[in-house]
């Protein structure tokens, strides 16, 4: 482990929420092999263009790496190509890192499969890539050159071309995959077998939950620590009623999430859009929770999936004390307390009938046909704008039914 001092700019946070980033940041730079031995905060609106920090701040980190003899510096944002060179020049012998780095690094070190591996090397050479304009004087330091037009410009260009060359050819495999993973979709999707996906902060128990729910031999991963899971899989599970689903996990959500790993993992991502429904799975422990959850809704939203089906499913009941959150289903994945409750809940919520009556314009009567073979009309009164009807169905699809007439009226 290499001792490493933390460098953090609250930009108007809470005292609690600074307190969680650092912990947090501490945790993730422990899975690749930094501790925190300590901190400097600095509490401004806007970064130093140069440093991040200010003058005094940048002072102050640097007593702090020589005291506490560090040999790197985690800063908490992610820094802009010229920060690093500059911060490079000023921290002299300590390395240095960003949360995006680490982050990035962590997911380097999980990737198994050939399809998490593209993800994170796309992730990580688009990190790079602006960052290589400050290696010319150095590769030209190396080559003997002199002037800013050394022989290590031309090799610098050599190399971004070739980084650029592999962004390039990651972007179509990525291409590939996601044709591939769409074609599975839609065969899915005519399979009728409805698709329930975990989804949570990391470390929730998302991949706890799913051996615990299939009876498959081939358990998948389930480690405490962040990111365990980056190459997600799917299990079938049997309902109550001996109806199947099939149970997806994903990759561990982070408050922050650094918008280039998004991008790569849009792929994995895109898996979500055809669920039929999503257990948000929660850490009861944590004395975060409330953050965590703020922050796996953030994500969701911007996946566009804030208006999904969902069942707060709150995990580690054995280590909680209190009276859980009323707004959703406390279970243990370890210990399997409370698996058949979520069992009836998930089918209640995916097969459960009900009854509405809505009003249908006569233009509109076709999307009740396109979804006919769902939906059941039980009673229709002819009006002069429309017909109302009584129908039922399954909650979701009734819903989703419903929606689409409140647009067009
Ligand atoms: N005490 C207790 N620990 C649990 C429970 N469920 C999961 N854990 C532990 O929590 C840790 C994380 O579990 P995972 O299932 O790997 O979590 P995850 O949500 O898949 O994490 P990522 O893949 O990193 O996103 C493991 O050490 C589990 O043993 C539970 O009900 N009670
Ligand atoms: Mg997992």
């Amino acid at each position: 482990m290499k001792r490493a001092v933390i460098a953090y700019l609250a930009r108007g946070e809470s005292e609690e929420a600074i307190k969680y980033a650092l912990r947090e940041m501490a945790e993730l730079a422990r899975n690749v092999d930094l501790e925190a031995v300590g901190w400097v905060i600095q509490r401004k609106a806007s970064p130093d263009p140069s440093y991040l920090l200010g003058e005094g701040k940048i002072q102050e980190l640097q007593k702090k790496v020589e005291e506490l003899e560090a040999e790197a510096v985690i800063f908490n944002l992610e820094l802009s190509p010229r920060q690093a060179v500059k911060l490079e020049e000023r921290l002299g012998q300590a390395e240095i890192w960003d949360r995006t780095q680490v982050i990035l690094e962590i997911f380097n070190r999980r990737a198994h499969s050939r399809e998490g591996k593209i993800q994170v090397e796309l992730a990580r050479l688009s990190y790079l890539y602006p960052r290589m304009l400050g290696w010319g004087q150095i590769l030209s330091r190396l080559g003997g050159g002199l002037g800013t037009r050394g022989p290590g410009e031309t090799k610098l260009e050599v190399l971004r071309r070739t980084v650029r060359q592999r962004i390039h050819r990651l972007r179509k495999e990525l291409e590939e995959v996601r044709r591939n993973r769409q074609l599975l979709r839609k065969r899915r999707a005519q399979s009728a077998v409805p698709v329930v996906a975990l989804v949570g902060y990391t470390n929730a128990g998302k991949s706890t939950l799913l051996n615990a729910l299939s009876s498959s031999a081939h358990k998948v991963l389930a480690e405490d620590r962040l990111f365990a899971t980056l190459d997600p899989v799917s299990r079938r599970v049997e309902l109550p009623s001996g109806r199947h689903i099939i149970l997806a996990d994903t990759v561990g959500f982070i408050h922050d999430m650094p918008p280039k790993l998004k991008e790569a993992f849009k792929a994995t991502l895109e898996e979500l859009e055809s669920a039929h429904l999503l257990l948000h799975v929660i850490d009861l422990t944590s004395p975060y929770m409330e953050l965590q959850i703020e922050a796996v809704e953030k994500i969701l939203g911007e996946l566009g999936l804030g208006e999904r089906p969902c069942i707060k499913v709150y995990n580690k009941l054995d280590r909680f004390s209190g009276t859980p959150p009323w707004d959703g289903i406390a279970i243990s994945a370890l210990h399997g307390i409370n698996l058949p409750l979520l069992l009836r809940r998930i089918e209640e919520e995916l097969f459960s009938q009900m009854e509405i009556t809505l009003h249908i314009p006569y233009t509109s009567l076709g999307a009740v046909s396109r979804l006919r073979s769902r939906i059941e009309i039980v009673a229709e009164r002819y009006t002069e704008t429309g017909v109302e009807m009584v129908l039922r169905g399954r909650r979701e699809d009734l819903k989703l039914l419903e929606k689409s007439f409140r647009k067009e009226l």
